[in-house]
């Protein structure tokens, strides 16, 4: 049974995304409203400004480099308000964004640069010597290595984006290449879909666009994203999410543009730079992951600070315990709505209505509008009404993706035949059309929303010389609110299998990975681990196990 969205269908123009961002005629705020802003350099950017920003990059990209369509730079940088106009240079040229997490080590930046072969890297001064490393890996000369933020190379080798570029010519400087939006890549973000290695999820122009559209219809709906009058008393939001990863990136930092609503862009969480940002600007809704909400719930920095602006929040990346959401509204007086979706869907699927938040604490809301779902159970393949229970979570709309980067090997598994998305996670709709999360089919573990593909700490710990066997698997840390990863090993004969071992594995390991890929969850020995007939790993087996012990 194909379950519907409660909307109408919306109009998704046949635009591409530079198209719908900067030459739509719609648009209801004033072109001069400061749309990304540093609390810290006071610096910012209007609407003009990012649009003009981004079409003499876009020109200089193209007459100095030669980029042109479907070429691709690659992004490893924290958040910052150059961060938008950057990538609005590359669609303008015609080219796809690679968004990389800037505190990947230079084998995990490597591989993504490599695989999404990129004409370039845009990074800050702290990671140059990153890239620098992973540019030589992967033979990415290093006059194609540029700068974003307010530090400058020194030594002037390295030119800062703003040294790239030609003027525009004109108010809409010609130029520009004809894309197909609902083939051609905007973004290529990395996720590990259901199993397996990071993959490049292809994000059409059109699904960005799709998604950006089906966001505003709920939200304005929701009587939230006032764009406000011309002095500026509309809704302001803060940046937290890293734009590298799908959900800050649509949400946050395309939105924000789209809809005319400023936003404070912070490089990273730190609870009191956030809390003194939202009273200082009036911040009035952010949207975070599911440790920053704890963080409001609980933490005693948070009472020396007015939240009072905070008209309400969006959850995501990861579950979150309905108390959680209570003890925000009985401390702040605070709606915490959540929303669900993925890297594939460019992200969101569905969202929570202002009107079921009291009512409907835990779920993640209703389907977007043009998104269909079905609830397949997981032994039967029977596709499940609303309120008979749960199973696996499809879904088919204008924001899922095409497939993933030169794997074209993987469509089978990822799309039904009647081309819905399989998404691995588990999950039941009730009577009402509300979703529910409840468990993940796939692999995927998530580390404060960050991914964590459980085959890539596998593949390194198998590199360890005491090491026979390994599977990782999500263990639960409650005083964080995460998952985080454990590994379950069988080590080679004679290698004792003490405390002071696993501390060492788990050391050994970090310096391999990046911050978030750490075995938290810690190091667990055994004898072997479980696998099917065919020698696949029985992950379930394992994940039992772990969720036995932590409810101890
Ligand atoms: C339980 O994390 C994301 C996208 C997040 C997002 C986007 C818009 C959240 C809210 C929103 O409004 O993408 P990925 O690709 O990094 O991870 C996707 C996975 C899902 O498959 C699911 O397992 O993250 C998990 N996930 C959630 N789990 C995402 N949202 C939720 C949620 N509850 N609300």
């Amino acid at each position: 049974m194909v379950i519907q969205s409660f909307h109408e269908p919306l109009q998704i123009p046949n635009l591409d995304l530079w198209q719908v961002l900067f030459e739509r005629k719609d648009r209801q705020f004033p072109e001069d409203k400061e749309i990304y802003v540093d609390p810290d350099t006071k610096r910012s950017y209007t609407w003009t400004q990012a649009r003009d920003t981004a079409i003499e990059l876009g020109r200089g990209l193209k007459s100095q480099w030669g980029f042109k369509k479907g070429d691709v730079l690659g992004f490893f940088s924290p958040n910052n308000i150059d961060y938008s106009p950057v990538f609005f240079g590359v669609l303008w040229a015609g080219g796809a964004c690679s968004t990389a997490n800037p505190t990947y080590t230079v084998k995990e930046l490597a591989f993504q640069m490599q695989d999404s072969k990129v004409a370039g890297i845009v990074t800050q001064m702290p990671m140059l010597p990153t890239v620098i490393e992973a540019a030589k890996i992967i033979g990415l000369p290093e006059d194609r290595i540029i700068l974003l933020g307010d530090a400058r190379d020194p030594s002037g080798k390295f030119k800062h984006f703003t040294e790239i570029r030609s003027a525009r010519t004109g108010l809409l400087a010609p130029g520009r290449p004809r894309l197909d939006p609902k083939k051609d890549t905007s973004f290529l973000v990395y996720s590990s879909g259901t199993t397996g290695l990071p993959k490049g999820v292809q994000l059409t122009h059109t699904n960005i666009v799709a998604n950006l559209i089906q966001l505003a219809h709920c939200e304005l709906r929701n009587g939230l994203y006032h764009s406000g009058p011309p002095d500026g008393h509309g809704d302001r939001q803060i940046a937290v999410l890293p734009f590298f990863h799908v959900y800050g990136l649509t949400c946050i930092a395309l939105q924000s543009i789209y809809m005319g609503i400023p936003v404070i862009v912070l490089p990273k969480f730190d609870l009191d730079h956030f809390c003194k940002a939202i009273q200082e600007y009036g911040i009035t809704y952010a949207s975070i992951p599911p440790p920053v909400v704890l963080a409001l719930a609980k933490h005693p920095a948070v009472a020396k600070y007015d939240l009072s602006s905070m008209r309400w929040m969006n959850s995501g990346a990861a579950p979150l315990g309905r108390d959680l959401v209570e003890q925000v509204w009985r401390r702040l007086t605070i709606p915490v709505m959540q929303g669900y979706g993925l890297s594939e869907t460019a992200p969101v699927l569905t969202k929570m209505n202002i009107a079921d938040w009291a009512r409907f604490n835990g779920s993640c809301g209703k389907l977007l509008p043009n998104i269909e779902a079905k609830v397949v159970d997981v032994d039967t393949g029977k596709e499940l009404a609303p309120g008979e229970g749960e199973g696996e979570l499809w879904f088919k709309g204008p924001n899922v993706f095409p497939g993933y980067l030169n794997r074209p090997e993987l469509a089978a598994d990822t799309f039904s035949e009647d081309g819905f998305f399989k998404t691995g996670d588990i999950g039941y709709a009730d009577k009402k059309g509300n979703f529910y999360i409840t468990d993940r089919l796939k692999e995927l573990i998530k580390y404060k929303g960050f991914q964590v593909a459980p085959a890539e700490l596998e593949g390194i710990l198998l590199g360890h010389d005491e090491i026979a066997d390994a599977c990782v698997i999500p263990a639960h840390d409650r005083q964080r609110e995460t998952e985080v990863p454990r590994a379950y090993l069988v080590l080679k004969p004679g290698v004792p299998r003490t405390d002071e071992k696993a501390a060492e594995i788990v050391a050994w390991i970090e310096g391999k990975v990046a911050q978030h890929k750490r075995l938290r969850g810690g190091v667990r020995f055994v004898d072997e681990v479980p696998k099917n007939a065919s020698g696949k790993l029985l992950r379930r087996v394992l994940k039992d196990m772990a969720r036995k012990e932590d409810a101890r």
